[in-house]
């Protein structure tokens, strides 16, 4: 901010959202020498268009307007540009346009877009203020940019207060309630608005006994969530179960065919909305995991999500319907049932029955946020529906927030991924809106690991901008959280950061496998763990070879939920990239890969190097001692000597495994125990 509030500023604009930037200049000028100013000369202006005041109106219609072009390093494939050289009214609440005419000149359709262009200014620094600075739009590429929250309000028994949350407790609730410190749900807003996420699901789509009641008699702690996160442009959301009917209404039934459900369904949503007007609507995980759905009444996924969107229509909130539908009660020696297959055998049938307020909500790859899946089948089946990519910013199966591992790579692969092949459309320009599942509590750093923060950060920056680089979103992360020292921190942070994702897989499971986690926590390295459980995520590992036949030749099928050329590609163990291969299929250990390496030799060769990786991180940090806060150096250094420990466990244990089921020696001779 100190760019900002060393300048004279005017901030023009009515209502709550620019009541919110106001209040943001006015803090950073008392703290940094400038001033919010009535008007005449300002460094500075922020205005809603209806604002317009006459001297900025040459930055929309004078000289700049003529520029017009794509982004410069956009690419065309990504559904907007995000930094168009055009001009014109910045129609759309969150749109903006960035200019000069004396001072720079942010002109926003609304609240919302001033806000946007604030963050924008404060992203940009002092370039914003360099006299060469390009007149830029910019607008979302997503519409909703949103955050599922799994938080409880009870503490459940074995899932604690945040489902697969690793940074600390809830941000809103405590034992049983809400933890009631408006002022750090406010906080949160506005660190959520800087990434530009502008809504939030605030209980766990595992809806328990308390968490059911958030839509009736517990509304009130709803709505106060809603105050506070509503000044920063965020919409709250809540996830609903879909028994309500007869767990809270006291129904004999939760049909949605029923007339008294629907009434019902009808008379709790009208209360939501005259507690909270600006209600964003309710996400649903039904007949998933033991949580209730349509299929006890012999319903379809469409029937249920349009009970829900029918009672939310009139208000223009919308239901978001989890695809994350399979059997998690499999018999590990059923051989025809593939998990990886369930969400398109359930959805893709259902293309064209939904309402058009219903959202489904697809996990980006067909199994369960590991760290290298395909993309989601489901994505290219349901071109008469709405859909929202689902994406895992808390690491459950990517550290956990104790290693570093920076996910924006990954992202950007699943968002530029062209289901139809190269030249087609992307996932991003078939999804409508991006949500993930937050990685924030109140830990002191809100990520447990400090330089997690940077995936919730990119989180929110490619749902805004799909076409951003991960190289390019880090620098951004870097520059806003060490402001003082980010010139000194920007080389050695990319060198811990920019490759983690990959180094992460290359020490645990090979190949596009997958899972290889302890049951449960999900922490570490289990290589049978879930061999021969009922959640139908298994390797089938022997003598010979590894990896789940799932082709339409000899296995499940699920490279026939591709559309070409993908389902050949996928189809082939030749053509298949290597590290989707044991995603794919069931190969030799010598089958040889399109590296040039041997199956096995290719696990020993990865998990020594991902491990080594690991090794080197450590002397990087110790070199940034004094150039950030000595208890954040602190807190890093211990969580990367446990990165290290883990990565050399999941080596280990992956090393000698794949050795003792093969009893094909590392071709280095290195130690495998
Ligand atoms: O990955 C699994 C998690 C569950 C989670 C589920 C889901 C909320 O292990 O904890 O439940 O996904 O996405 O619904």
């Amino acid at each position: 901010f100190r760019a900002i509030g060393s300048r004279r500023v005017l901030v023009h604009g009515d209502g709550p959202l620019a009541g919110t930037v106001r209040d943001e200049v006015a803090r950073a000028c008392a703290r940094f020498g400038g001033s919010l100013c009535d008007g005449g000369e300002a460094d500075l202006v922020l205005a809603t268009s209806d604002h317009l005041p006459a001297h900025a109106r040459a930055v929309l219609y004078g000289e700049e307007a003529g520029e017009t072009g794509a982004a410069p390093g956009g690419d065309e494939a990504f559904p907007t540009g995000r930094r168009d050289r055009m001009t014109g009214t910045p129609d759309g609440d969150e749109n903006f346009l960035v200019g000069r005419r004396g001072g720079v000149t942010v002109v926003a359709g609304e609240g919302a877009g001033l806000l946007y262009g604030l963050f924008h200014v404060v992203r940009l620094g002092e370039r914003a203020f360099g006299a060469d600075f390009p007149a830029e739009r910019h607008r979302p590429a997503m519409r909703r940019r949103m955050l599922d929250h799994w938080d409880n309000v009870d503490v459940h028994p074995v899932m604690g207060q945040v489902e697969r949350g690793y940074a600390g407790g809830s941000i809103f609730w405590a034992d049983g309630g809400p933890r009631g410190d408006l002022d750090r749900v406010r906080a949160y807003g506005r660190l959520l608005a800087a990434a530009g996420v502008n809504a939030v699901a605030v209980n766990n789509v595992n809806v328990h006994a308390t968490e059911a009641r958030l839509l009736t008699d517990r509304l009130g702690d709803v709505a106060a969530l809603a105050g506070a996160l509503r000044p920063y442009g965020i919409r709250v959301h809540l996830s609903v179960t879909f028994a309500a009917p007869v767990v809270l209404g006291g129904l004999s039934t939760a049909d949605p065919l029923d007339e008294d459900v629907r009434a019902w369904w009808a008379g709790a949503t009208a209360r939501v909305y005259e507690a909270i007007p600006d209600f964003g609507g309710y996400l649903v995980k039904a007949d998933s995991e033991g949580q209730p759905g349509p299929f006890a009444y012999g319903r379809s996924h469409a029937d249920g999500a349009n009970l829900l969107a029918g009672a939310l229509a009139p208000y223009g909130g919308v239901v978001h319907w989890r695809a994350f539908v399979y059997d998690h009660r499999q018999d590990w020696r059923d051989r025809s049932t593939d998990r990886a297959r369930a969400a398109y055998d359930h959805f893709a049938p259902l293309d064209g029955e939904f309402a058009g307020n219903a959202i489904l909500q697809v996990k980006h790859g067909p199994i369960d946020f590991q760290v290298r899946e395909p993309v989601s089948p489901v994505i290219a089946a349901m071109p008469r529906t709405r859909l929202a990519v689902e994406l895992q910013v808390t690491q459950e199966y990517t550290g956990q927030q104790r290693h570093v591992c920076y996910l924006a790579p990954m992202w950007r692969e699943v968002l530029g991924f062209e289901p139809w092949g190269p030249g087609g459309r992307t996932v991003a320009g078939v999804a409508g809106e991006l949500v993930a599942v937050s990685n924030a509590g109140d830990d002191p750093y809100w990520t447990g690991h400090p330089l997690a923060q940077a995936n919730l950060y990119a989180f929110g920056r490619l749902a805004w901008d799909p076409g951003l680089g991960p190289a390019e979103i880090l620098d951004e992360w870097i520059g806003l959280t060490f402001p003082d020292t980010a010139d000194r921190l920007r080389e050695p942070l990319h060198a811990i950061m920019n490759g983690s994702w990959e180094t992460y897989e290359r020490y645990t499971a090979p190949l596009g496998v997958g899972f290889m986690v302890r049951p449960g926590h999900h922490y570490g390295p289990d290589v049978d763990g879930y061999e021969y459980t009922p959640w139908g995520t298994y390797h089938f590992a022997d003598r010979d070879g590894v990896g789940v036949d799932r082709t339409r030749a000899t296995g499940t099928g699920c490279t026939g939920q591709y559309p070409e050329p993908w389902s050949e590609v996928y189809e082939s163990a030749e053509r298949c990239p290597d590290e989707l291969l044991l995603f794919f299929h069931h190969v030799p250990y010598g089958h040889v890969l399109h590296s040039g390496k041997t199956v096995i030799q290719h696990i020993y060769d990865t998990h020594f190097a991902g491990a080594e990786e690991v090794a080197e991180l450590r002397p990087v940090w110790d070199g940034l001692v004094g150039l950030v806060d000595p208890a954040l150096h602190a807190r890093v250094r211990e969580l990367l000597d446990e990165q290290l420990r883990s990565a050399r466990e999941w080596r280990d244990q992956i090393n000698t495994y794949f050795f003792r089921k093969s009893g094909v020696p590392d071709a280095h001779g290195r130690r495998i125990h």
